[in-house]
Formats: C-alpha cells, structure tokens, sequence
C-alpha cells in the first residue's frame, strides 16, 4: 500500500502524521505550502477540490478530511490499537474528534485568517479577540474532560492526537494556556511520545525547506 500525506507545518495535517507514526506506517508527505498557495493549484484541487490539507492519497486515491482520515488511519493498523475498544468509548472518541475538527478548528481559523469573517474595515482585532474567548472556553471543557486522566481514554488514541493539534495551535496565538493545566500536562506527555517527536523534527525540515524555496 502506497501512503501520501499531504501535509503542511503547524496546519491539521499533524494529526494524521502523529497517527501515522503510530502506527508504523510506511508513508511519505506531499508538503503543499499554504502561505504561497499551493493548496490552490489546479494539481492539488484535483487532490482535494476544498482546497485544505490534509489528504491522504491510498494507492492513488484521496481521502479528504481529518476525521475520515484518523479513523481511516486507525482501520488499516489496528494494531497500533488508536481508537477505544469498548464500543460506546469508540463513539465517544468520535464525538471528542469532531469536536476538534467542527467546534475547536473553527475558533483556531478565526484568529488566523480573520479576514475571512468580515470585510468591514478595521474588524480584524475584534474577530480574533472573539475566536480567542471561544477557544478558551472551549478549552476550559477539554480541561475538565483531562482533569486526572493520563489520555481522554484508557490509552492513546486519535482524540489525544487531533487535541494535541488544537492546543498546540492556539497557544501560537500568544494567550497564556498554562490556566488549563491538564491541557498542558496532556501536551506535556504528547509531546514525550516517539511520533510527536519526529513530526516536530519534520515541521521543522518542511519549515526550512519552504523558507529556502521562496
Ligand atoms: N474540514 C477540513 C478542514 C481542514 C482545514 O481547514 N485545513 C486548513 C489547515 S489547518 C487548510 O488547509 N487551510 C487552507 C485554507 O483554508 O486556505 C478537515 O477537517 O480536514
């Protein structure tokens, strides 16, 4: 099976390259730069007509969207064991997932791209002041969802994957997140895990190959 993750550094792309890893998975990256548009191209729109990474192309076919792909992911290895085994908690990952992908994501593209929520001159600030409240709250119901608990399940799974992205993208945003403690403490633990690790080193290189090739 031939795995390409179209990827790009600090975008949602990590989670499914943290799950990859975890998976052992034989894979490459696709790095599309979304600062210079290449999620715009006629090619990569053929990839994924929305335009957004990630994608996962299998054997030549995309898969758009983050939470098809994780659980796409979690399918095709079970092994790496990413989802609970216990039916009801498989669904309530699913719900901890898309919560990520259609309740934290939203606030997180607020704040980056305000320009997209108005074009009333001047609007940017509030727009993004707003998308930080809401994260923050948001993030102060993840926090009690953790409160005493190593993962949001008995073991690793995709939620701890794809919340990981949102912390650590809304801390980009420069407010202090350390009043969410088990938050932080999660990151603290991804962060110690072999596939965090190389998707930083990987950032990393992608970062720097981009800001050669501009
Ligand atoms: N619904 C999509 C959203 C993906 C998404 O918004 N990706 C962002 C990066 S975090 C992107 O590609 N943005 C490019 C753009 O909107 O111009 C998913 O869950 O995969």
């Amino acid at each position: 099976m031939k795995l390409k993750l179209a990827y790009c550094p600090t975008a949602c792309s990590m989670a499914p390259y943290i799950l990859l890893k975890e998976a052992s998975a034989d894979f490459e990256t696709m790095d599309i730069n979304l600062g210079k548009g290449e999620h715009l191209t006629p090619e990569y729109l053929r990839i994924n007509p929305k335009g957004k990474v990630p994608a996962l192309i299998v054997d030549g076919k995309p898969l758009t969207e983050n939470l098809a792909i994780q659980l796409w992911i979690a399918q095709a290895y079970p092994q790496a064991n990413l989802m609970p085994k216990d039916s009801f908690d498989y669904f309530k990952a699913i719900s901890v997932m898309s919560w990520c992908g259609s309740g934290i994501h939203p606030k997180l593209t607020q704040q980056a791209r305000p320009e997209r929520y108005s074009n009333l001159p001047s609007s940017a600030e509030s727009i993004k002041s707003l998308g930080s409240d809401a994260m923050f709250e948001l993030f102060a119901i993840a926090n009690e969802m953790l409160t005493d608990r190593e993962w949001f399940f008995d073991h690793f799974t995709c939620a701890d994957a794809y919340f990981c992205w949102c912390f650590k993208r809304g801390a980009a945003f420069g407010r202090d997140q350390s009043v969410f403690e088990h938050c932080q403490n999660h990151m603290t633990r991804m962060e110690q895990r072999a596939s965090v690790k190389a998707l930083m080193m990987h950032d990393e290189e992608v970062k720097i190959h981009f800001s050669q090739t501009q």
